[in-house]
């Protein structure tokens, strides 16, 4: 069932000409580099400029992200890396924190920031999520991003007195259920 009257939101509306940072982690190149490969691909797909940045490890990520994120320069921060679980316990610890991390800058800039990093078993199923059987997560994270970008700038296109009196309807019905 339709539901929305615009295309805000959806992969098909993400807006042309979106600024995008790529920050890649260096451990297990291999697969980030595929997932760099894809993400770049369906960024120039759709009309999106990409600048590109490395860190050490997964653990470097959220800090590079709220780098980049401070520059205000990019509409969307693409950071990728691969966790494999090894036999210490330094996967748990990094793949907790990283996630974490992610998220509370995802909550804080306005940038779009997805969950670009692969936490997996195996080198084996590391590829299969990096142009293997099951696509390639790098590629799905920049539409991911694309997708935030382009409901943000369908939400700043709307008239702020609609946005107003949006708000204003949300306190009233929030303070109604005192
Ligand atoms: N970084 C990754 O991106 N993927 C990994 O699988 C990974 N495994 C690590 C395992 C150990 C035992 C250590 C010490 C680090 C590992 N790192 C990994 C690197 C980590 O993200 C970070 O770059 C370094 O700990 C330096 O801060």
């Amino acid at each position: 069932m339709a539901t929305g009257k615009t295309r805000a939101g959806t992969r098909a509306g993400a807006q042309r000409g979106a600024r995008v940072a790529i920050v890649r982690a260096r451990w297990n190149e291999e697969i980030t580099l595929a997932l760099e490969r894809g993400a770049i691909e369906r960024a120039a797909e759709s009309g999106a400029t990409v600048d590109l940045f490395e860190v050490a490890g997964s653990f470097e990520l959220p800090a590079a992200v709220a780098l980049l994120a401070d520059t205000a320069r990019y509409d969307a921060v693409v950071p990728l890396g691969c966790l494999i679980r090894g036999e210490t316990p330094h996967f748990e610890y990094i793949a907790q924190s990283v996630a974490q991390g992610l998220m509370d800058l995802t909550l804080t800039y306005p940038t779009a920031i997805p969950f670009g990093v692969l936490t997996c078993d195996s080198i084996d199923q590391a590829r299969e999520r990096a142009g293997g059987a099951e696509g390639n997560k790098g590629a799905e994270s920049m539409d991911a991003a694309l997708e935030m970008v382009s409901l943000r700038q369908a939400l700043m296109r709307t008239p702020s007195s609609a946005r107003r009196s949006a708000r204003s309807a949300s306190s009233a019905s929030s303070r109604s259920t005192r």
